[in-house]
């Protein structure tokens, strides 16, 4: 790492199936997709990990499990985090899950964006989950277009204060 480049730590949110682990794959082909599966049940917990670079700046991204009584894990993995993606699925209605994932990053003052996934798709109806999130910081993306989802991040990102190693948010 350069020294004045810049360091973030950035976790991204959303439901089981928005898209978060083709957003990392996306972003960095290299990415780690791990899953754990659950003892005596049938549900796997996917964890993802990727590093983008460009900028000045290195960015490590981490997915989160989204599947809603995982919020324990939510909360480890977003220990010390600078910013949050939510990822909604912009083809699917906005449910009490995603709302709660809205409310503890607004409450717990993260800086986060919240993008609007699946723009790609017929059937996506972003200005449907707009009206939901009106004061929210969006933008409409595809997690498959590598391109859009860099200008996203680098938009989000020149936005946040660098990290500082154990300054950050707890
Ligand atoms: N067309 C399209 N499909 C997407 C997009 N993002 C995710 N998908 C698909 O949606 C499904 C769920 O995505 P995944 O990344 O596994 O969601 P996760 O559960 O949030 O990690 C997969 O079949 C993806 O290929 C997108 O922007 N456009
Ligand atoms: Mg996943």
């Amino acid at each position: 790492m350069m020294p004045d480049e810049k360091k973030f730590k950035i976790v991204v949110f959303g439901a089981f199936g928005a898209g978060k682990t083709t957003l990392i794959k996306t972003l960095d082909p290299q990415s780690s997709h791990v899953e754990a599966g659950c003892l005596g049940g049938t549900t796997t917990v996917a964890l993802d990990f990727g590093r983008v670079l460009g900028e000045g700046n290195h960015i490590h991204i981490f997915g989160t499990p989204g599947q809603e009584r995982f919020e324990f894990a939510r909360e480890v993995i977003g220990r010390g985090m600078d910013g949050a993606i939510l990822l909604v699925d912009a083809t699917s209605p906005v449910d009490d899950f995603i709302r709660h994932l809205y409310d503890s990053l607004t409450s717990a003052g993260i800086p986060f964006v919240l993008f609007l996934n699946k723009c790609d798709c017929i059937g996506a109806r972003p200005e449907v989950v707009k009206k939901e999130f009106s004061t929210a910081n969006i933008t409409r993306v595809s997690a498959l277009d590598r391109k859009e989802l860099l200008e996203a991040l680098w938009a989000f990102t020149r936005s946040l204060p660098p990290h500082r190693n154990g300054q950050a948010h707890q």
